[in-house]
């Protein structure tokens, strides 16, 4: 069995966030999905819509998905690589570069982003229809 890990805050999701785990499942048979705790994002600087409960329910609930993690920490893909038997790491390549340490351990994989969707975008026009 071939393990695919990738990692997101999947704030609002969308069919970016969908094109990602649909090509990261194709990438193995087995998919994990860490998702960004409410505490971690606040690390990492981004205010969430949705709670991480919340969050987590939904990408739970995708076909492709096979197992949700939290994601607490940014040192903890190194550990959930070995813990999981993980065998490709995928994320998108707004990322490029960032997680190349984790080549020691596994495959990693820079997966190209959906064009025109973000979730920035989607709070930036829902923001503008309230004027
Ligand atoms: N994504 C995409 N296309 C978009 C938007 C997002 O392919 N139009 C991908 C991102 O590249 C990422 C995943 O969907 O692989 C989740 O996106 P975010 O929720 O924005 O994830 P992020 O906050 O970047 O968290 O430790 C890694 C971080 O937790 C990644």
């Amino acid at each position: 069995m071939k393990t695919v890990i990738t990692y997101g805050t999947f704030d609002l999701f969308h069919i970016g966030h969908l094109n990602l785990l649909k090509r990261a499942k194709e990438m193995g048979d087995y998919l994990i999905v860490a998702v960004s705790s409410d505490d971690f994002n606040a690390i990492k600087g981004k205010k969430c819509q949705i709670p991480d409960t919340e969050r987590m329910a939904i990408v739970e609930a995708i076909r492709y998905v096979d197992k949700v993690i939290p994601e607490t920490c940014w040192e903890q893909k190194a550990l959930d690589v070995e813990k999981y038997g993980v065998d490709v790491f995928v994320i998108g390549d707004d990322w490029k570069g960032k997680f190349d340490f984790l080549k020691e351990q596994c495959e990693v994989v820079y997966l190209s982003r959906t064009q025109g969707i973000s979730t920035t975008e989607i709070k930036k026009q829902l923001a503008s229809k309230d004027k």
